[in-house]
C-alpha cells in the first residue's frame, strides 16, 4: 500500500522533501503540492515527475480524498492552519519545525488534536533520527559515563539572511537543542537565560549574534549553547555532554584530513541540508512506515508545545536579559507515552 501525500509550502525545503518522499522513501507517492505562488508549486511538481496536482489553496490540498496524509513545509509563521486544517479532516500530519512559531498557537493545535482524540501531528525535529545523537543517547543511557551533569553546544552556520531575526536565533535555530537535549537526557527544561556577547561585524543591521543560551534542566543539567549564525566558515553543529565519569563528545561528522603547505586541514559541512541529509531521509521513512500502520511516532505536538514554551521563555530573556522560568504545566494524560 502507498501513502499518497500532499505537501503544503514550496520552497527550499518543501521541494527537498518532495524529491526524498517521491524518489528515496518507500512507500509514498507525492499526489499534490501546494504554494500561494502557484510558480513555486508548478516548479516542485516538475522535480518529481509532473504528476501531482498544483494547488494555491492549502485547504483543497487538504480535503481532496485522494490524499491521505499531508506534509507542511511553509515558513513556521504559516504552520498553524494547515496543521488545525489536516486535524479537522482527520489526516495525519507531518510538519517541519518549528511545530509553529509561538507557543499559543502550539496550544490551539494540543487542544484540537485532544478533542478529536486522535494522535495525527508529527514534528520535524530531524535530529532525533541522526545517527550521532542517537549513539550519544544509548551512551547516556547505559549509565557507563555516570550522570550527565553539563552540554557544550554550538550552533554556527557561514551565514543567514536579511530577514533573520535576532528572536529567530531561538524560534529557527537554538529550537534543535531546545528540543533534542531534553530528549537526550530524559529530563525537562526548568529555567533559561540569553545573553548577548558583543556583536560580529558580519550580522545584518539590527541583529544580534553570537547569542549564549543558558538552560538548566529540573535535574539540575546546565547547558551552555553559542549561537553564532554568521561565523563564515560552515556549519558547524557540537554537542559535549560532561557526566560523572567521563566526557560524551559529538563533533561535526568527519571528513578526509590533508596535510599540504605546513598545514593539518579537515573540510566542514556548508550548510544544514548537507549535514542532516541523512537524517531526514530516516525520520521521513519512519513517518511514512508509521503512518501507514494507522500509528504515529517521533516529536509529538506536544513536544512541539514544549519547545516552544521554552523558546518563548528565551526570547522573553534576549529583552529582559534575566532568567526566565519554563513553565508547561504538566503532560496532559492524552500525551503521555
Ligand atoms: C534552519 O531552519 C534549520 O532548521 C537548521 O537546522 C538551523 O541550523 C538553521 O539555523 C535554521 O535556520
Amino acid at each position: 500500500m502507498e501513502l499518497r501525500v500532499g505537501i503544503v509550502g514550496c520552497g527550499m525545503i518543501g521541494k527537498e522533501h518532495a524529491k526524498r518522499l517521491q524518489y528515496k522513501v518507500q512507500g509514498a507517492t507525492v499526489v499534490a503540492v501546494c504554494d500561494v505562488f502557484e510558480a513555486g508549486a508548478k516548479a516542485a511538481n516538475e522535480l518529481i515527475g509532473g504528476n501531482a496536482k498544483v494547488y494555491t489553496d492549502a485547504d483543497a490540498l487538504i480535503n481532496d480524498p485522494e490524499v491521505d496524509a499531508i506534509v507542511v513545509t511553509t515558513p513556521g509563521q504559516f504552520h498553524k492552519n494547515p496543521i488545525l486544517s489536516a486535524i479537522k479532516a482527520g489526516k495525519p500530519v507531518f510538519t517541519e519545525k518549528p511545530l509553529t512559531n509561538t507557543a499559543a498557537e502550539c496550544k490551539e493545535i494540543v487542544d484540537a488534536e485532544i478533542a478529536g482524540g486522535k494522535h495525527l501531528v508529527q514534528v520535524g525535529f530531524m535530529r532525533r533520527y541522526d545517527r550521532g545523537y542517537n549513539q550519544v543517547k544509548e551512551m547516556i543511557d547505559s549509565g557507563e559515563f555516570g550522570a550527565p551533569m553539563l552540554i557544550k553546544c554550538t550552533h554556527r552556520a557561514e551565514a543567514v539572511a536579511d530577514d533573520y531575526t535576532t528572536e529567530m536565533a531561538v524560534t529557527d535555530t537554538a529550537i534543535h537543542e531546545i528540543d533534542v537535549l531534553p530528549w537526550l537526557i530524559g529530563d525537562e527544561w526548568d529555567e533559561v537565560q540569553c545573553i548577548m556577547p558583543k556583536t560580529t561585524k558580519n550580522a545584518h543591521e539590527g541583529l544580534k549574534d553570537p547569542q549564549v543560551m543558558i538552560m538548566k534542566t529540573k535535574g539540575g543539567i546546565v547547558t551552555v549553547l553559542e549561537v553564532n549564525v554568521n561565523c563564515g566558515f560552515g556549519y558547524d553543529i557540537n554537542c559535549e555532554v560532561v557526566c560523572e565519569d567521563g566526557v560524551i563528545n559529538l563533533p561535526c561528522p568527519s571528513f578526509p584530513t590533508t596535510r599540504k603547505n605546513f598545514q593539518v586541514a579537515t573540510a566542514i559541512e556548508k550548510n544544514w541540508m548537507l549535514r542532516f541529509i541523512d537524517s531526514y531521509d530516516v525520520e521521513l521513512q519512519d513517518w511514512v512506515d508509521v503512518t501507514l500502520k494507522g500509528e504515529t511516532t517521533g516529536c509529538s505536538a506536544w513536544d512541539g508545545y514544549v519547545a516552544s514554551i521554552t523558546a518563548d521563555a528565551l526570547v522573553a530573556s534576549q529583552k529582559s536579559g534575566k532568567i526566565e522560568k519554563v513553565v508547561t504545566g504538566g503532560t496532559p494524560d492524552f500525551y503521555k507515552k
